[in-house]
């Protein structure tokens, strides 16, 4: 894969009006969820679940781009043994894959942690690409609180990123690069702005010196908004030009894109708030402005699902509906000079 074909790949996952859907729970997170609605966790709800969501016609072949798999769900199949990847690139979506093994604590600061998964990961990542994934996400978390995060759990985790960002390239995979500020806390909204600038900011210094093509990334970023314990709230155009003033501050203009994570945000929170960004008026940011969530898109249909047959078709329906709102509030931009909507 030359650069310039992995840059292709990053344009169509932010391509307009299209998202990308991030079904990689780990184990411990679709255990909660199925908890959540009553139902066993096995390798067969797995895949139910996964195949309910890829089958759904209407919401992957208009809305969305890309699909993040777990391990086990890159290698599985459907009821009919149809491989779940088959069906992902039937509906003209791309597949990629979560690289990342989660979390250890950060020695000497208490409170922290930094994303594993180095070792092997070329091998690892090259495997994936056989598999049939064309990009790959790796997902890297500080939190906000008294004296944190430190300069040390920042610089580890964007060094981190970056690694596996020229990783990724070298194997044929996009890299979707994930630095999250947590909204657990009491902070309030501009607290989450310089945090999320000086992370970002980092980022991007160790992505340049690790030699990653940017123009071949996708940075899947935070919103700035309020902690979620926080005394004041926000609007969406605060949210909006907050987030928008961090990333211009922050992230060159040739990453060709930024899908945000949804981070615990209510479903409506987080459409309006990337809808906002969309319609904010004057110049148009140089990055296409999507979503790549996952509770902010699966929770409702997941919920209308709850697990029984008899209910895919109406889950599907609640997974388009998720979608075709996401996919509206990205297509926002494109209604920008035609109907600008004052703040
Ligand atoms: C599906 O959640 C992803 C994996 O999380 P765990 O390893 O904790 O199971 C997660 O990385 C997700 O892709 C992003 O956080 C975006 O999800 P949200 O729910 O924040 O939109």
């Amino acid at each position: 894969m030359t650069v310039a074909d992995l840059a292709a790949v990053a344009r169509a996952m932010v391509a307009p009006g299209r998202g990308i859907l991030a079904a990689d729970e780990g184990p411990k997170t679709i255990e909660q969820r199925f908890a959540s609605i009553a139902l066993a966790d096995t390798a067969d709800a797995r895949r139910d679940y996964r195949e309910m969501l890829f089958r759904a016609t209407e919401a992957m072949s208009k809305y969305i781009s890309g699909v993040i798999l777990y391990d086990e769900t890159i290698r599985q199949n459907a009821a009919d043994g149809t491989p779940l990847v088959k069906l992902i690139e039937l509906t003209g979506a791309l597949p990629g894959i979560k690289a990342d093994i989660g979390t250890a604590p950060l020695p000497f600061c208490p409170g922290e942690v930094v994303t594993q998964g180095q070792d092997g990961l070329h091998e690892r990542l090259t495997e994936y690409r056989a598999l049939g994934a064309r990009f790959a996400k790796w997902r890297a978390i500080v939190s906000v609180g008294p004296g944190l995060p430190t300069a040390t759990a920042i610089g580890a985790n964007a060094h981190a990123l970056a690694r596996y960002a020229a990783i990724a390239q070298d194997a044929g995979l996009v890299p979707i690069v994930e630095p999250e500020v947590l909204m657990d806390g009491t902070h309030d909204i501009d607290r989450c702005a310089e945090v999320t600038e000086a992370y970002l900011t980092r980022v991007y210094r160790e992505l340049i010196d690790a030699r990653v093509a940017l123009e071949a990334t996708v940075l899947k970023p935070n919103m700035v908004v309020p902690g979620t314990k926080a005394t004041k709230l926000a609007s969406p155009a605060e949210v909006a030009l907050k987030t928008l003033r961090v990333l211009k501050h922050s992230v060159p203009t040739t990453v060709p894109g930024i899908a945000f994570l949804s981070g615990g945000q209510s479903d409506d929170d987080a459409t309006a708030r990337l809808a906002a960004m969309n319609r904010m008026p004057g110049e148009p940011p140089p990055w296409r402005l999507t979503f790549s969530f996952s509770r902010a898109l699966v929770l409702a249909p997941l919920r209308v699902w709850a697990g029984r047959p008899e209910n895919v078709a109406a889950a599907q329906r609640a997974f388009a509906e998720r979608a075709r709102s996401n996919s509206e509030a990205a297509l926002g931009a494109l209604e920008r000079s035609a109907n600008p909507t004052p703040t």
